[in-house]
This record gives C-alpha cells, structure tokens and sequence, in this order.
C-alpha cells in the first residue's frame, strides 16, 4: 500500500531523493569492487587448491625468499583503491550533512513513540509533507529518548536526541507516499513508530498546509477531537475499546471515578481531564506509570475542548 505510488528495485526503495541517487552510486561503486575481488580472490585460491593438492610423492619445498615487487603491487593497489572509495564517500558525506541556503524548515520531535513534524506556520502534523523539488531542511528534537528519524526513500536518518538539535536535509525528486521509520530501539512501541513522508506536486504542498491547520474551522469540536486523539500521539498509549495499554482506557472515561495512585478517588470531569493533559504527573491513575508527556504547548486550549468533548462521546453501550 504504501510503496504503491513508486516501486524501487529489488534490492533498494525508490530513489525519492537526490541524496537517494549519489548513496546508491557510491553503495554500488564500493558492492562491484567488492564482487571484483572476491570473485578473483575465490577463483584464484580454488585453482591453486585443485593444482597443488598433495600429490603421491610429494615433498615439502623450502620456503620462497620475499618479493619486493609483488609485495608493493599488492599494497598500492588496495590503497588506490580505498583513496578513490574515500573520494567519494567523502563528497558524498558532505552532500548529505551540509544543507543549502533558503530551506524549507520543518521541526521534527520524536516521543515514545510517535514522530511530529512542526510546519513554518505553527501546524503540528504526524506526517511529514514536503514539497518536491524543494530543499527542505529537518531539525530534530526528543521528548525523551534517542529516537532516529529514517525515511528510506530518500536514504536519510538521523538520531533525534534529548537536550540537543540535529539537523539533516532532503530534495525529493519524485512524488507520492514513502515510509518513515524509528530506527533507534526506543522502547515497547519502537516498532510501531512510523509515519509517512508525503511528497507534494507543486503548489500541493501549500493546498495541504492550509487545509490540515484549519482543523477547528473545518469541522465540529468532537470531530477534531477524534482526529487530534491520532495526530497527536494519544492513540499510542490509549485505547477506544475498554483495554488497558500503556494508558488507561478512554472508554467511559469520563464521569467515572478514578482511583489515583495516592489512594483518593475523582470523578472525570472537563478540568480533570484538561489537567490530566497538560500535567500529567500532578494526578497518576493507580496501576498505571507515570509515562505520559505532557502537551503543554503542544495542545492550544480549544483543541484540549475539542479532545474533552470527544472523551465525553466514548461511552459505554
Ligand atoms: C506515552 C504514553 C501516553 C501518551 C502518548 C498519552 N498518554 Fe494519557 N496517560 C498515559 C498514562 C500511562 C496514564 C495514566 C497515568 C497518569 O495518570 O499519568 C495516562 C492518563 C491519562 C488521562 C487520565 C485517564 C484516567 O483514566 O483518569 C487522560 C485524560 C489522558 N491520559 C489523556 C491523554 C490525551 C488526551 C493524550 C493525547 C493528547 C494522551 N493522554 C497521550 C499515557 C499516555
Ligand atoms: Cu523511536
């Protein structure tokens, strides 16, 4: 489903990006190289086996001197070739990690275990959108821990570290729909971190941008609410259906009593859960860890409303 839009080879995911193209170039260079040798080093070594198998009457020889010219050949050799592997690997590596002037900026934050990417006008999306043909320029953070943010399409990754920012860039080059993984093991739901890179024709991006920020303006609180539920990472660790997971249930949530980790008891209501939301550590649910981020600045009030009244419409039957 997801590779649908561009099917790579068999070996490689699309070439989705400029970066894509000069990786696979230098990965093919150094794979026949390698294939060079180890079929003439194979070949040779089993020739030589066949040929000076012992044979009825042999006897041991002594020992041959050095041979200076032979024993150069087979240093500068390899070392011509390791130059030429650095060469460009290096050009390579510096394409990569030196982004150019005038890029798209977008924020991206890994959370156990979710990524957000931040557009320019404040918009907080669990997808990355970008533009094709455009370079665009990724500045990564965590909320917790080391996350890595690898799109294979592009042949991009970077770790995402807590208390420090990471950059990386991309131009694609080919639109449609490509995976984003975590490629740095986070913790239970580290194989559910994924997203999706979307790249936009021209102008499409824009389109997009405006729509997805309109949210509240496009539909009703409770509608937003079930959206926001996904795009902002509770349906990690919260359930619709009544099963505990890493968090409780939001299945007849609200109005019922809780019992709190001190021993007290409340009853759900709108500015419990609002505070739930925004501090989560003040009042932990007993039986359940203190894991959950907070959304302070995350959540503007009005969508903490559209979220509230979502929880209000899970009842149970
Ligand atoms: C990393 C996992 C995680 C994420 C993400 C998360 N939560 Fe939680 N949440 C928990 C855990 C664990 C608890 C129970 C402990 C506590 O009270 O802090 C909890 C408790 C709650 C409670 C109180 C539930 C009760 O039964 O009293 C509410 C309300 C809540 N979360 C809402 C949200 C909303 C809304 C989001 C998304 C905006 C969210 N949570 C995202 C883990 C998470
Ligand atoms: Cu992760």
């Amino acid at each position: 489903m997801i590779w649908a839009q561009s099917a790579g080879s068999f070996w490689m995911p699309p070439q989705a990006s400029t970066t894509a193209q000069e990786v696979d170039w230098v990965f093919y260079l150094i794979y026949w190289i390698a294939l060079f040798f180890f079929l003439l080093i194979v070949g040779i070594m089993t020739v030589f086996v066949i040929q000076f198998r012992k044979r009825e009457g042999w006897t041991e020889e002594e020992s041959h001197e050095s041979h200076t010219a032979l024993e150069i050949t087979w240093t500068v050799i390899p070392i011509l070739i390791v130059l030429v592997i650095f060469f460009f690997g290096f050009r390579t590596y510096m394409d990569i990690h030196l982004a150019p002037a005038n890029t798209l900026d977008i924020w991206v934050t890994g959370q156990k275990w979710q990524w957000f990417f931040k557009y320019p006008n404040g918009h907080i999306d669990e997808n990355l959108h970008i533009p094709v043909d455009t370079p665009v320029k990724l500045i990564l953070s965590s909320e917790d821990v080391t996350h890595s943010l690898f799109i294979p399409a592009f042949r991009l990754k970077m770790d995402a570290v807590p208390g420090r920012l990471t950059t990386a860039w991309t131009k694609a080059i080919q639109t449609g729909t490509f995976p984003v993984y975590c490629a740095e093991y986070c913790g239970t739901g580290h194989s559910d971190m994924f997203a999706e890179v979307t790249v936009h024709e021209p102008g499409g991006y824009e389109t997009w941008l405006e729509e997805a920020s309109n949210l509240l303006k496009q539909m009703t609180p409770v509608e937003a609410g079930a959206v926001l539920y996904k795009r902002k990472g509770c349906a990690q660790c919260h359930t619709l259906d009544g099963s505990a997971d890493d968090g409780p249930t939001f299945l007849g949530l609200f109005g019922h009593s809780v019992k709190l980790a001190d021993g007290s008891t409340v009853t759900v209501n709108e500015d419990y859960i609002r505070r739930s939301i925004l501090e989560p550590g003040a009042q932990i649910v007993a039986g359940f860890d203190n894991i959950m981020p907070t959304y302070q600045g995350k959540l503007k009030e009005d969508e903490i409303a559209a979220i509230i009244e979502y929880l209000k419409t899970l009842t149970k039957p």
